[in-house]
């Protein structure tokens, strides 16, 4: 292969970095064109995220949080990489790529509510690069240490610029107290090089509990110092978009009350994903699309229970 310029090197120097980020947070080519208040996507160029509430009808809430329960019930007695347990227990923590395995989900990532507000920030068509569920259950789930999602795409999947988004719909009220998505306004300007080489099958331990590609203390500091931290609360239904590098993370839930999220990552169809920066090996393909790159036909209307539910 050719040289391919890194612009986003991380696990390789001694020390931690703080690097600028080289691409724009908001891709969209007409700001007034954008399909909800232009003033929210002006806060999420500015903020590196946004919240919108009641997106999704009650009704459409219900069959997503059923289409939970039921892909928990076949995980507990299923085995597969893609179902990830919380560490220390054996109690459902994550399960990946549900937009593949679950109509209900497959229809929620190509709904136009998500669709089309995805291709306004990121300028381009876009498809699915990851998609899990995060059950976060009461008593025993544990924190996501603060990381940017756009390092470990970028190091462990090969997505070569910052010109993706995750969506995370909650499926259950997201209380202060039951472990929320907390987020640093501002950072996803900066990049964080992170310090140590990736271990060999390291999805097996990061998705449990990440190690590697995690900011350093004195960097996060920064961040905080100049951000803060937003906590994503609210009812069941509330749906956070957040840039790829946005630095965020959440605490572990001891309260009786689970807080479990779907969440979609869209990447641009221009900012497909190739061979990865760090290790040789690319990460399997429940974790990162890397075959089927076609974009996505945003679907409108409400999202309904399946019909043929066996
Ligand atoms: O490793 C990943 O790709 C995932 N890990 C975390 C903690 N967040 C984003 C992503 O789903
Ligand atoms: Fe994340």
């Amino acid at each position: 292969m050719t040289h391919r310029k890194d612009y986003y090197p991380s696990r390789q120097a001694p020390g931690p970095q703080m690097l600028e980020r080289v691409d724009p947070v908001v891709h969209a080519a007409e700001p007034a064109a954008a399909p909800v208040d232009p003033a929210l996507v002006e806060r999420y160029d500015r903020e590196g995220f946004l919240m919108l509430d009641g997106l999704f009808e009650p009704g459409e809430v219900e069959v997503m949080r059923e289409e939970l329960e039921r892909l928990r019930a076949e995980a507990d007695a299923a085995q597969g990489d893609e179902l990830i347990r919380e560490p220390g227990s054996e109690v459902l923590r994550s399960i990946f790529r549900v937009h593949r395995v679950s109509p209900v989900f497959a229809r929620l990532a190509s709904d136009a509510r998500l669709v089309r507000l995805a291709e306004h920030i990121l300028g381009d068509r876009v498809y699915v690069h990851q998609s899990r569920l995060n059950y976060k259950p009461g008593f025993f789930g544990k924190e996501f240490y603060w990381h940017s999602d756009f390092e470990t795409w970028h190091v462990e999947d090969g997505m070569p610029r910052m010109r993706a988004l995750s969506v995370s719909i909650s499926l259950l009220e997201n209380t202060p107290w039951n472990g929320p998505l907390m987020l640093v306004p501002g950072s996803q300007r900066r990049y964080v090089a992170c310090v140590g080489e990736t271990p060999e099958d390291h999805f097996r331990q990061s998705l449990r509990k990440q190690e590697y590609g995690v900011p350093d203390p004195a960097s996060l500091a920064r961040l905080v110092d100049e951000g803060g931290i937003t906590t994503a609360t609210g009812p069941a239904g509330s749906t956070v978009f957040f840039d790829c590098n946005t630095m965020h993370g959440s605490n572990g839930n001891i309260t009786p009350a689970p807080r479990s999220n779907v969440f979609i990552v869209y990447n641009a169809v221009s900012n497909r994903v190739g061979a990865p920066y760090g290790p040789r090996e690319p990460r399997p393909d429940f974790l990162a699309e890397r075959a089927d790159f076609t974009p996505l036909n945003a679907i409108e209307g409400r999202i309904h229970r399946p019909r043929s539910a066996a």
